[in-house]
């Protein structure tokens, strides 16, 4: 963070090469809480290929002591916060280079840098923290070999740990002890960790493939040391399916993940010495959720990762972020499918990653914060990372995979890493090697076209239409794709897209046609790959009028525009051999009775719509019915398949959006659900509701996940009354694991049943204790139903709660974050109160945590689509914070592109 009126747009095209390399780094701290001294020796050789220049070394919030050069006091300038050393020795030969500062980790409430959390230090350095630690070439481009002395009191800091190995230890003076720590591998400085604090470990001794041995730890504060199991486990799984899948082996004697609860991020993949948000490392059955778990086994495995996707090959610039982020994210989505097994758990996370990309990734591609996947430009790089880099990112990547297949995709990994180990290298080195490994792949056919996926912003839209022959027995589809402006990006300057559509069609009784195209036949499924705006194919020996089912999977990540007739959308949701389509039949089914709804005013709206009670047709509820009932079909699918659209997603595909009306009619869908499928719901919450010993695996997930949906709509079809708010109620009492207790209270909270209240303060008592149970407390209030405008004093009440602290980032994402973010009927007041509040609360975290600030601003991008008065008010409340004259760049990036 910098703040200054004008702040510098930095370019990518400004790139170069850095005009001197750091090659090896000596740091030796004297940890102390308010005073932190730090002693950086370097060898510094200047770069050959660049025209002789000054030093510039960065640096931000430090206290400048000393600096030496080859031992020799030499002059040197501040500029900007930059430390400026122009008369360094002339040649090639490497010279030392001392800077002593000193910095503040007690006062250092960004979290970015060094940081004390709850007596213990942590480090935070991606992407330009460890300017805060030390002056430095803070770029991802120079990498160096580095070895740490840390030094401190024993008694308070008895755990030392930085990057790599430890090389020796012992006690000092004074009550103080030390630990030298070297790391074998070059690095990038936001690679650099170290931690200081009472910590203890779970370790486990792990031999690989070829017999070497490994030292596993997961540190946490003693008492959280029962909660790190499922942490462990996810690691060792990690790690066996990298090799397995990609023959990447860990390449380190000991790997250790550190558990924090002040966090800005999920995690962070420092070499060596993961650094993680408690959230995604402690878990036991009576704290998390199933959700938790499997959060916790992505991102463990997410940050695992990293250490070959970031870390072996890192970034060339910031720019390329996506280079580390969308490849890694595409990892953990393949690891986490290949552990859940069954293709029915696999098509259950597609989908549950798409809906995350649709609703959170399509929105930012639509709105005023839009980049393209490798920008182009920005003010604050921790504002980039964002949706669009991590999971478009991941949508890229696995385009790619679809486009050369697994094993092309294997061995486009396998040369990625023979030509860029050990390099800082670009998205297009990435893309390029996938192509040359696969040299007769459609990816190396259309590799110019393909990379504008990196290039262009916006989501495309695929316009489908078929025309079934009887006569010529063809079926001829015909694939157009579209892409809006984008902030910088106009419609007409953007180029055809290269989008595999994957595809099948069945006929009248919902069976899978097999595919012929020009005379060759190409199974049930097939993927047409469209690189022209327009392209048409024609399907023969097709003699009865299909159903297509298109972009299976979600094949690309685009919108399809294709007039489904209810029948055909029935016949997909009933038939289909891809289960992600038959999911997506019925969202659109739901989204198109939503979105017309909405439309309809008063004078235009058919009898249904007016009477709000039976906005879904019975041909709808009873598909909807038939899934809920059906033998074969996985609970955890069915739970997915009878969830309407969510009330965002639902925003995004109107023009005007009128936050009020689409919660009023989501909310009647919702009701007329419950009480339809009433028998339903009490058959499906029996037979799910007990699942014996808790396991926190997908088959038992999914059936906690129904009885969790079907307790919902039980109580909501009582209007949280009688017998069943009664069984929701003694479930908070007993259940026997945190998902089946935080569903029962969500089932009584969400229907606004007269029992929330002491459900929530029994929960309350009993759990009180455990920092990430009270977060989903605060949660669960800041998303309730907004029963006569009652959330907001809610909210504010409940930030004057002795447990409530807006500084930890955890605790001001389950209220702030959940309210302005996740509760779109409680947020968009007529009075306008909810979007003053937001403005509050950008402004008083912007004092504490600009990265953290500049989140939650991001609250109203899509602020230009609100229907009046909404739209007014919500302009006048960003006006209002930009107006903030000392604003932190973050804050100031976000709101300046909102207002455009
Ligand atoms: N590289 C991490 C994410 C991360 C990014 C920035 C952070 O601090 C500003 C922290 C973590 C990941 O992808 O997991
Ligand atoms: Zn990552």
């Amino acid at each position: 963070m910098k703040t200054e009126q004008t702040p510098t747009v930095v370019q990518r095209l400004d790139y170069t090469a850095p005009a001197f390399w750091i090659e090896t780094v000596e740091l030796a701290f004297d940890l102390d809480p308010a005073k932190t001294r730090v002693l950086n020796k370097m060898q510094v050789r200047r770069n050959p290929e660049v025209p002789a220049q000054p030093l510039r070394l960065d640096g931000e919030d430090l206290n400048l002591a000393r600096v030496l050069v080859n031992g020799s006091g030499t002059s040197f300038k501040l500029d900007g916060g930059q430390l400026v050393l122009e008369n360094l020795p002339e040649g090639p030969e490497p010279f030392a280079l001392e800077i002593f500062t000193t910095c503040a980790p007690l006062k250092n409430t960004q979290l970015s840098g060094l940081y004390v959390s709850q007596e213990t230090f942590f480090t935070q350095c991606e992407a330009q923290g460890f300017r805060r630690i030390t002056y430095f070439l803070d770029r991802p481009d120079v990498m160096a070999s580095y070895s740490v002395l840390l030094r401190a009191d024993k008694a308070h800091y008895p755990v030392l740990l930085s990057n790599g190995n430890l090389v020796e230890s012992g006690d000092l003076d004074d009550g103080r002890h030390f630990a030298r720590w070297h790391d074998p591998h070059k690095k990038p400085s936001y690679l650099f960790a170290l931690v200081a604090g009472k910590l203890v470990a779970r370790e486990q001794k792990i031999t690989s493939r070829t017999g070497k041995e490994h030292l596993l730890q997961v540190w946490v504060r003693p008492g959280d040391l029962e909660k790190t199991e499922h942490a462990m486990r996810s690691l060792m799984h990690a790690i066996a399916w990298d090799e397995a899948r990609f023959g990447l082996p860990l390449d380190l004697e000991r790997f250790m993940i550190v558990a924090t609860s002040d966090f800005n991020m999920g995690a962070m993949e420092n070499k060596g010495l993961n650094i993680f948000n408690t959230k995604y490392v402690l878990a036991n059955q009576a704290t998390a959720t199933d959700a938790d778990f499997a959060n916790i086994e992505s991102v463990v495995g997410h940050e695992y990762f990293h250490n070959w996707t970031g870390n072996r090959i890192t970034c060339r610039d910031w720019f390329q972020l996506s280079l580390k982020e969308g490849l890694t994210v595409f990892r953990d989505q393949e690891f986490s499918m290949d552990m859940a097994g069954s293709a029915s758990a696999r098509a259950v996370k597609r989908i549950e990653d798409v809906r995350v990309l649709r609703t959170v990734q399509f929105a930012e591609d639509a709105g005023p914060m839009a980049h393209p996947v490798r920008p182009d430009s920005y003010v604050e790089i921790n504002n980039f990372y964002t949706v669009t880099i991590y999971e478009k990112g991941a949508e890229v990547v696995r385009m790619q995979h679809n486009l050369v297949g697994k094993d092309g995709f294997a061995q486009g990994m396998k040369l990625y890493f023979e030509r860029f180990d050990g390099q800082a290298v670009t998205c297009d080195d990435f893309v390029q090697a996938m192509a040359d490994a696969n040299p007769a792949s459609p990816l190396a056919q259309h590799l110019d076209a393909f990379k504008r996926w990196y290039s262009q912003a916006g989501t495309p839209t695929v316009h489908a239409s078929g025309v079934f022959d009887a006569q010529a027995q063809t079926y001829t589809l015909t694939l157009r794709q579209s892409c809006p402006a984008t902030p910088g990006q106009s419609a007409s300057a953007k180029q055809p897209f290269v989008i595999p559509v994957t595809l099948g069609l069945l006929d009248g009784q919902g069976k899978a046609l097999p595919l012929q195209l020009q005379g060759l036949n190409v199974g049930t499924e097939h993927t047409l790959v469209l690189h022209q705006e327009e392209q048409a194919w024609t399907f023969t020996g097709i003699t009865s009028q299909p159903t297509p089912s298109l972009l299976r999977s979600l094949s690309a990540p685009v919108l399809l525009d294709y007039p489904f007739t209810e029948a055909e959308l029935l016949t997909l949701l009933a038939h289909d051999s891809d289960a992600f389509n038959r999911w997506e039949a019925a969202q659109r089914l739901s989204l198109r009775i939503a979105t017309n709804a909405i439309a309809a005013t008063a004078e235009t709206a058919t009898e249904k719509e007016q009477n709000p009670a039976n906005l879904l047709p019975q041909s709808v509820v009873d598909a909807l019915r038939l899934v809920l009932e059906h033998p074969q079909l996985d609970a955890a699918f069915k739970e997915l398949v009878l969830t309407l659209p969510s009330e965002s997603y639902i925003a995004e595909q109107l023009d005007s959006v009128d936050p009020q009306r689409i919660h009023s009619v989501r909310e009647a869908m919702r009701r007329q659900l419950a009480l339809a499928l009433q028998p339903q719901w009490q058959a499906a919450y029996e037979a799910h509701a007990h699942t014996g010993a808790y396991q926190p695996e997908p088959i038992a997930a999914g059936r906690r996940a129904l009885a969790g949906l079907a307790l919902n709509m039980l109580c909501l079809a009582a209007q949280g009354d009688g017998v069943w708010a009664g069984k929701a109620y003694q479930r908070v009492k007993d259940a026997g694991n945190m998902t089946d207790k935080a569903n029962a209270l969500q089932a009584l909270v969400q229907s606004a049943s007269p029992l929330a209240s002491n459900a929530l303060d029994y929960f309350y008592r009993q759990l009180r204790h455990e920092p990430l149970v009270l977060d989903k407390w605060f949660a669960l209030q800041a998303a309730a139903p907004d029963v006569q405008g009652s959330v907001l004093p809610a909210v504010k009440a409940l930030l004057k709660h002795p447990d409530f602290v807006l500084k930890n980032p955890n605790r001001a994402r389950s209220l702030v974050f959940t309210y302005c973010n996740a509760n779109p009927g409680g947020f968009h007041r007529l009075d306008a109160a909810g979007y003053i509040f937001w403005a509050d609360h950008v402004l008083a975290l912007d004092a504490i945590n600009p990265q953290m600030a500049a989140r939650l601003a991001r609250a109203l991008d899509r602020w230009q689509k609100l229907a009046p008065p909404y739209r007014e008010a919500a302009r006048e409340a960003i006006a209002r914070v930009a107006a903030k004259a000392d604003l932190s760049n973050d804050v100031r990036e976000v709101v300046a592109r909102a207002l455009g």
